[in-house]
């Protein structure tokens, strides 16, 4: 049998402790932002999963198009022997590239990170089942804070998938790509999921379906307050506003409160006065162009190897080598 290792590098109140600097940092201040990982609770979580499965949200589907079909191009442009995967989850779609890097012998370790303990511990029992000449090191930590951890392996593939990156501000983008950078050696390579600028009503039309499922999929921010932090924000106060940023290229999701707000969020010592019409950012998802990949991961040293993207050109996973 080959057991998984699983090492657990998040202390147990991370979630309670981070919430509440988050909360008391980003709803504080102003303009009002809510970090968009607080979104992926239980609920938050299944309804991203039928966000995946929506006809209008095109992302995952191209993702997986890309990694099926150019699976053995990967492998075959890739130099590495040990797969890490931040944010894997289930590692649902990066099983197609780890059954090429199998099938090509090279797939002498898998380190799947995330904060899941739970769906991370199932995830490393399946993989070292389905990849017995495998050894699968997960790693129980977040990927913005971990990265220093995860120094000890040579020749190494980090995949980073489903446009996560998307999610960070234009800094907090340059200071992880910086912190990934200085975790590589000379000869690492990044594996990169992003979704691709283009017309903007085909991206209007993915964060703003018609069933409403993006919508519960936001507003379940404030109902993760609510829970966690004894909140009392009314969901019904508050709309749903997605719109597309073209400047900074990117999806702008917020909540907006339509008649003034008081609210109390005891778990954060924290209470709110909202003004009508006052806006909370929730999550912006960045879309890229190739030169700005190039540009992006080039000043952190990582050279663009290939770029891979789907036959409708709407999504890319990229190669780069330090
Ligand atoms: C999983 C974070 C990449 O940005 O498209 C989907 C999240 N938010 N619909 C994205 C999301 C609203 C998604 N990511």
């Amino acid at each position: 049998m080959n057991s998984p290792k699983v090492s657990v590098l998040l202390q147990s109140n991370w979630a309670e402790a981070g919430l509440v600097t988050d909360v008391r940092r980003g709803l504080g201040s102003i303009p009002r932002t809510l970090p968009p990982k607080w979104l992926y609770d239980e609920v938050g979580s299944q309804l991203f999963d039928q966000i995946t499965r929506l006809p209008e949200y095109y992302p995952t589907e191209c993702e997986r198009t890309i990694l099926r079909d150019r699976a053995a191009e990967i492998v075959a442009t890739s130099r590495a022997t040990t797969v890490v995967e931040l944010g894997s989850g289930t590692s649902d779609k990066t099983r197609v590239l780890l059954d090429a890097f199998a099938e090509a012998g090279r797939l002498e370790r898998f380190v799947p990170v995330d904060v899941s303990e739970e769906t991370l511990r199932d995830a490393a029992i399946m993989l070292a089942a389905r990849y017995p000449d495998t050894e699968v090191e997960a790693v129980v930590g977040d990927f913005t804070l971990h990265l220093g951890h995860l120094t000890g392996y040579r020749h190494k593939l980090v995949a980073f998938l489903g446009g996560t990156i998307g999610n960070l501000y234009v800094e907090e983008r340059g200071a992880f790509l910086g912190a990934l950078a200085d975790s590589m050696d000379p000869g690492d390579e990044l594996l990169l999921g992003t979704d691709l600028v283009k017309d903007a009503d085909r991206l209007i039309t993915a964060y703003d379906d018609p069933q409403g499922i993006t919508e519960a999929f936001v507003k379940n921010s404030l109902r993760v307050l609510n829970r966690e932090l004894g909140a009392d924000f009314d969901l019904d106060a508050y709309s749903y506003v997605p719109f597309w940023d073209r400047h900074m290229h990117r999806m702008d999701l917020r909540l907006r409160a339509e008649m003034p707000q008081h609210v109390t969020i005891p778990g954060a010592r924290l209470t709110l006065d909202l003004a009508s019409g006052e806006e909370i950012r929730v999550e912006i998802s960045t879309k890229f162009t190739e030169a700005q990949l190039r540009e992006e991961l080039g000043v952190v040293g990582l050279e663009l190897a290939q770029i891979w993207t789907d036959p409708t050109d709407s999504f890319a996973v990229t190669l780069a080598r330090k």
